[in-house]
């Protein structure tokens, strides 16, 4: 009776911690990062984000009700520019390395940078 206990409780033991098969899931080091419209600047105006992060660009009217546009200053590795829009969530995926400015061309001086590193 003795033995039987003790082989049923090395068994369980086996079963339980025997191997161990549990494996850390892959670990995404991109982000998603929000830049909202507010009447007539962005928000967050400046960025430090890591090459393959999203920059999700919220869109809403400014207080005149006027729509925003995104257009980037010309510059290899920029993403492509956002016409003008009233509302929408818009997402651009920065791969390149770099400073990139941008402007809404409805309200002057509206403006933001996105630094890739
Ligand atoms: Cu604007």
């Amino acid at each position: 009776m003795r033995v039987r206990l003790l082989l049923i409780i090395s068994i369980l033991a086996a079963a339980c911690g025997g191997s161990d098969t549990t494996t850390t899931p892959p670990v995404s080091t991109s982000k998603t990062v929000d830049v909202f419209t507010l009447s007539t600047s962005f928000s967050p105006n400046f960025l430090s984000i890591n090459a393959g992060d999203t920059v999700r660009f919220n869109i809403t009217p400014s207080a005149n009700g006027e729509g925003h546009d995104v257009t980037f200053d010309a510059k290899t590795g920029a993403p492509a520019n956002i016409p003008v829009t009233l509302r929408a969530v818009i997402a651009r995926v920065f791969t390149t390395r770099g400073t990139f400015h941008y402007n809404c061309f409805v309200h002057p001086g509206m403006t933001g940078d996105v630094t890739v590193q």
